[in-house]
């Protein structure tokens, strides 16, 4: 019998009730956000948290680690790595793990998040139950090599489970309180635990919304697609038709589509020469793909 015909989804309990905690306690942050309830500054602090945590997932674990669209110096590489704990959305490892696991195997069983299981399972279900069989099984011929020989890589996956904790909830929860008096337990709610959940949810809508609605000018067989709103709120990472057929690409679209500032941010990088080898789609590479898909010969 296939693994696939022997399979039942087993609910994992503790994440569930974890997730329904984190999110009581985001909409606690995000009422204290709006009502004024708490400083300005700490409603500040969020904001930047938040766009600083992206930037670790954008530029560091996605389009860096996991698609070597671009190197890196070790100075850039330690900040994307602080960054990306902050996001605490797995260590660095894990999280390129089943991303490219999910790029090999795109909408199949062995994808982490394979879409054709449902909205929600790509969304966020897919964190709530044991994985498919085929997902070890398959993923098990993705190469990691590079990963395991990069030291910060390394030394995040090691110390992670004390590391991303303390980053993403202790120090948003203590820094506000230390540096301008303000209530630790709103500092929690909002400056960890909403701005937490709200980055989540913005990079989840890749798994989902951008493998559900959009164009899909330059791949006709995958589900992934061109979604403008899911773009707008990951800095550039919703031209995901795009994405799955040119992975390394830097920018991760075709067209400087003005929300790319995760490719301003490595272009910025560049220049001050921590980043470098940046690799691109020729325009060539790209109107040859377009033009299959546009006459049914992909
Ligand atoms: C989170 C991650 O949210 C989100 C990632 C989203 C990615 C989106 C990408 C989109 C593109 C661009 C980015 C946009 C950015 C936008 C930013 C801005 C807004 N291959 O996992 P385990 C093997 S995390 C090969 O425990 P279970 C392996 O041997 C949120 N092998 O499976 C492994 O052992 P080890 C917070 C694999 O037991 C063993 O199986 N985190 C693979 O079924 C067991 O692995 C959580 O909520 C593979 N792919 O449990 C945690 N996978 O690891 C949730 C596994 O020792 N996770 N193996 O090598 C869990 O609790 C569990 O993983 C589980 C499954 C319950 C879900
Ligand atoms: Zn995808
Ligand atoms: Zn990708």
């Amino acid at each position: 019998m296939s693994s696939t015909a022997s399979y039942k989804p087993q609910i994992v309990w503790p994440n569930v009730i974890v997730m329904l905690l984190y999110h009581y306690f985001s909409v606690l942050g995000l009422y204290y956000m709006l009502t004024m309830t708490q400083k300005w500054q700490t409603t500040l602090f969020c904001i930047i948290l938040m766009r600083a945590g992206n930037l670790g997932i954008t530029a560091g674990s996605h389009r860096l680690w996991c698609h070597k669209a671009y190197k890196a110096k070790l100075p850039l590489r330690i900040i994307l790595c602080v960054l990306q704990t902050l996001s605490f959305q797995n260590s660095i490892y894990e999280w390129c793990r089943d991303h490219r696991v999910h790029h090999k195997f795109t909408d199949t069983d062995a994808d982490p998040h394979n879409i054709n299981r449902g909205f929600f399972f790509a969304h966020m279900g897919w964190l709530m139950v044991r994985k498919h069989p085929d997902v070890m099984k398959l993923g098990k011929t993705v190469s990691l090599s590079d990963l395991e020989a990069d030291p910060v890589v390394r030394f995040q996956k090691k110390f992670y489970v004390i590391l991303a904790p303390v980053t993403c909830f202790v120090l948003p929860t203590v820094l506000p309180w230390y540096l301008w008096n303000e209530n630790w337990y709103f500092a929690f709610c909002s400056a960890g635990m909403f701005r937490y959940i709200s980055s989540l949810h913005s990079t989840w809508l890749v798994n989902s919304a951008a493998h559900t609605w959009g164009s899909k000018p330059y791949n006709r067989s995958i589900k992934a697609s061109e979604n403008k709103v899911v773009s707008a709120l990951t800095w550039g990472e919703g031209w995901h038709n795009y994405h799955h057929v040119f992975p390394w690409d830097y920018k991760a679209a075709e067209l400087g589509t003005g929300d790319n500032w995760s490719a301003t941010f490595i272009e910025v990088m560049a220049k001050i020469g921590w980043a470098y080898d940046l690799r691109t789609a020729s325009p060539t590479m790209i109107k040859e793909k377009r033009d299959k898909t546009s006459t049914g010969f992909e």
